[in-house]
């Protein structure tokens, strides 16, 4: 496999300059153009992008170290994709990929920057001067990426007015001197060159220059020296490097990889600190700031008690020891998974409940006339069994209630079986066993099959794949007590049953008030795949199905 080192090229000095960042490790895959390391002279900084692609084996420089053209920065091997290595004699004196390209003869471009000057307005206080991109190292047509300065802002000389990006590089281009910007001459996406013209600046003495001035002055230095010419031509015009990494107004400092990043990932670098010389920001900084939002927000999600991303707020933290004598107790991995669960149900799925009461007073006779049968067989006939073959009937006749909504936003899955989830209230938490195929099963067996579900959950003994492949789950309080409640529906099913407590209410028969027994029944469904009249359908059948049980056999 071949190997290439990968020299300091042409950074505008003979000056030995320093390391200030080394983004890439040893055994990292590189691209051309990648940033290899980060200089910084006493008049600006740079980035040094790798010529060819390859996996790097050796750096041969670290942080802190003072380099030169010429000097090997690191080897890599494997430069499948390398680009054509320059001839010999270029070798020796290759060109910063940054300040890059051929150069124009001197009188040649100082005739096309001058074409493109206007002078400057004298206007109230301070003239008004175009600024011009200054000499960008013979890369034409250039993209603008980022226009820093607004009108109206106040700049220090230095500042970032513009970062440009060409097919070789990106760079920042800094104020010439200090002033008002009273017009932008490009946008975002414009094409430049330079002597292009960047904005009207009303100069101003540098008594006046902007308030973080003094916090920045180190960083300041490294802006490229101003010289009278600058109103009208390039700024450090014998400096092939491009200016770059100024801080930008509002104290960022920070080079153009790394506000490329962050301007793709949205980040406002304002708000990150810099870990670098002079606090330059550096991609390890604008990670570990990415990570610690997801850390600190993302995971805190979904955490009991606390708010955090989508914009929720988060409760306050409050001291109860404050008001009186307190114990604090460690949550169940339980307890923490319901409240997931509960919170992202309740967050992305738009809840309705209906409420209604269904007349078992027959249900509860013909219950009662199994009592005896059932003590025989060892099986306990509670109103659940009866609940969930009810249920089962109303999901087959009512697809809509035993569906699923997929991830992608565009289907619905319409489930063919009758699987139900039963919630279970345990010592250690809320467990939901699924009874499967429902509607295939006698009242007798279900009365077995969840008496037993039940005592596993209990006993901590479910198996997961016992609590998974739920269509509706059953949530009943009956034996508990209230007169309703609206349950949370067990996402990614889209409906759920509360039950609660059976009373013995007096109901009009069309001549007389008749004691019925009627229990409680709460609908909550998703609103995405449910409306309000399918409920009210599935609801009277359900509820017709309770109040005559010969029709849970037809
Ligand atoms: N109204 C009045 N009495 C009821 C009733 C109702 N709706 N439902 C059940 N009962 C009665 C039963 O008939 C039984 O009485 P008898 O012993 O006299 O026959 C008694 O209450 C106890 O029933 P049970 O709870 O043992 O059995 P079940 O089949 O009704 O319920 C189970 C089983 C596992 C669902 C239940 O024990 C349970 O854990 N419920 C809690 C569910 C829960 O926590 N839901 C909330 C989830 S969200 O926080």
């Amino acid at each position: 496999m071949s190997k290439q080192t990968i020299s300091v090229p042409d950074i505008g000095t003979d000056d030995a300059v320093d390391v200030i960042e080394i983004p890439v490790a040893v055994g990292d895959t590189i691209k051309p153009e990648d940033t290899l390391i980060v200089l910084e002279s006493d008049k600006a900084s740079m980035e040094v992008p790798s010529p060819a692609a390859g996996k790097i084996i050796a750096i041969n420089v670290k942080v802190g170290d003072k380099v030169k053209q010429g000097n090997p920065i690191l080897i890599i091997e494997g430069a499948a994709n390398a680009k054509e290595q320059p001839p010999a004699a270029e070798k020796e004196n290759p060109k910063a990929a940054a300040s890059a390209a051929s150069e124009k003869p001197a009188a040649k471009k100082e005739k096309s920057v001058e074409k493109k000057t206007e002078s400057p307005k004298a206007v109230g206080k301070g003239a008004i001067e175009i600024v011009n991109v200054p000499d960008i190292g013979g890369s034409e047509n250039v993209d603008v990426i980022e226009v820093n300065a607004k009108v109206g802002a106040q700049l220090a000389e230095g500042d970032t007015m513009i970062v440009l990006e060409s097919d070789k590089a990106s760079m920042e281009i800094p104020a010439p001197k200090a002033g008002i910007v009273r017009a932008l001459k490009i946008k975002e996406g414009d094409k430049v060159s330079a002597g292009s013209p960047i904005l009207e600046l009303e100069t101003i003495s540098t008594a006046a220059k902007s308030a973080p001035e003094e916090k920045r002055s180190a960083m300041q230095n490294a802006a490229p020296a101003v010289t009278p010419e600058i109103k009208t031509a390039p700024v450090a015009a014998t400096n092939r490097m491009p200016p770059k990494s100024v801080p930008a107004s509002g104290n960022v400092y920070a080079g153009p990889a790394v506000r490329k990043l962050a301007r793709e990932m949205g980040i406002d670098l304002e708000k990150i600190s810099g870990s670098g010389p002079k606090n330059r920001i550096q991609k390890d900084d604008l990670k570990n700031f990415v990570k610690d939002l997801v850390e600190k927000r993302g995971g805190a999600l979904f955490a009991i008690g606390k708010g955090g991303g989508s914009g929720i707020p988060s409760l306050p933290e409050i001291d109860f020891a404050k008001f009186g004598e307190i114990e604090v107790q460690p949550l169940t991995k339980l307890n923490k998974l319901t409240a997931t669960n509960m919170h992202r149900s309740w967050l992305n799925l738009p809840h309705v409940t209906q409420f209604d009461d269904a007349d078992i007073t027959e249900l509860e006779e013909f219950r009662s006339s199994l009592k005896e049968e059932g003590d025989k067989r060892g099986i306990k006939i509670t109103p659940l069994p009866f609940l969930l073959k009810a249920c089962a009937i109303a999901l087959k006749a009512h697809p809509k209630f035993n569906a699923s909504l997929l991830n992608d936003g565009e289907h619905i899955v319409f489930k063919k079986y009758a699987h139900i989830g039963i919630a279970v209230d345990t010592p250690v938490g809320l467990m939901v066993p699924v009874v499967r195929d429902v509607d295939r099963k006698s009242i007798w067996d279900l009365a077995a099959e969840t008496s037993e579900l039940a005592n596993k959950a209990k006993e901590r003994k479910l198996k997961p794949d016992e609590m998974q492949g739920g269509c509706f789950t059953i949530s009943s309080l009956g034996n508990i007590g209230g007169t309703g409640f609206t349950p949370i529906i067990n996402a990614p099913e889209v409906a759920i049953l509360g039950v609660s407590k059976l009373a013995i209410k007096p109901l009009w028969n069309g001549k007389e008030f008749v004691p019925r027994k009627m229990l409680p029944l709460s609908l909550s469904y998703d609103h995405r795949v449910v409306n309000g009249a399918d409920a009210g359908r599935f609801f009277t059948f359900l509820n017709e199905l309770l109040a005559d049980i010969r029709r849970l056999v037809l």
